[in-house]
């Protein structure tokens, strides 16, 4: 049986709807973030860097989001979930379900933290701190991220889902990305390929359910 170590309002919600998609058995093990969004000490005793998600499935251990992806649509998805192998689509499908963490992730991510920066100061330097913070992502973050959002629609724009006609795990890997810019750029809103999408993906049934497995998902702080 599968394990999926859960922590509440997290990116894991992917792989539990990956997990429903694909109509597979699995449990759930839930972990509660402190208040300063920390994962519990406790998950360091499942994978080192006590991140989530991470899942077991028979004495195997595998973390990071993409690479869990990648071992569950190719131990059990068959033919499902992924564009044929040597396929346009298919190299559309990696490069998405690579860039969902490699690319976005780490410019939201960037974007957050500098939205943190002037509370992590002492109060005297916080009107500095809130000059660098909105001078970086005046200059350097939201640009980028405007330019990404633009590809975003493009890209759906083509064929409604990221690797191709079909829905596919890219698109799950995806959802992190879109759903967590969602809550912190304006842009993602007025993007009309990208509405669509979203419509599409959170009427999935799968993904309904995974999130009635998973509970609390509200990605606007990770
Ligand atoms: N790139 C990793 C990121 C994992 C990650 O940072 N997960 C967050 C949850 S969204 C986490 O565990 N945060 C708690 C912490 O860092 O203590 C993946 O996709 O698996």
């Amino acid at each position: 049986m599968i394990t999926v170590h859960y922590l509440d309002n997290s990116r894991a919600h992917r792989i539990l709807w990956l997990l429903e998609e694909l109509d597979l058995a699995y449990q759930v093990t839930n972990y509660t973030r402190s208040a300063d969004m920390r994962a519990p000490e406790s998950l360091k005793a499942v994978h080192p860097l006590g991140k989530s998600p991470v899942i077991e499935d028979e004495g195997i251990v595998v973390a990071e989001s993409g690479a869990i992806i990648e071992y569950l649509v190719e131990t059990y998805g068959g033919d499902t979930l992924r564009p044929a192998a040597g396929s346009e689509a298919r190299l559309r499908y990696t490069y998405w379900t690579h860039y969902a963490e490699g690319s976005a992730m780490p410019l939201l991510l960037m974007k957050l933290i500098f939205a943190k920066l002037p509370r992590q100061v002492p109060w005297p330097l916080r009107p500095i701190a809130r000059m660098l913070s909105k001078g970086v992502a005046d200059r350097m973050i939201d640009p980028q991220i405007a330019e990404h959002v633009a590809y975003w629609d493009a890209e759906l724009s083509r064929d409604g889902w990221f690797a191709g006609p079909e829905f596919s795990a890219a698109d799950i890997a995806m959802s992190f990305p879109v759903e967590a810019g969602m809550s912190r750029i304006a842009a993602l809103g007025e993007a009309p390929s990208i509405a669509r999408w979203v419509a599409a993906i959170r009427s999935r049934p799968a993904y309904q359910r995974a999130l009635s497995r998973g509970g609390a998902y509200d990605y606007s702080q990770t």
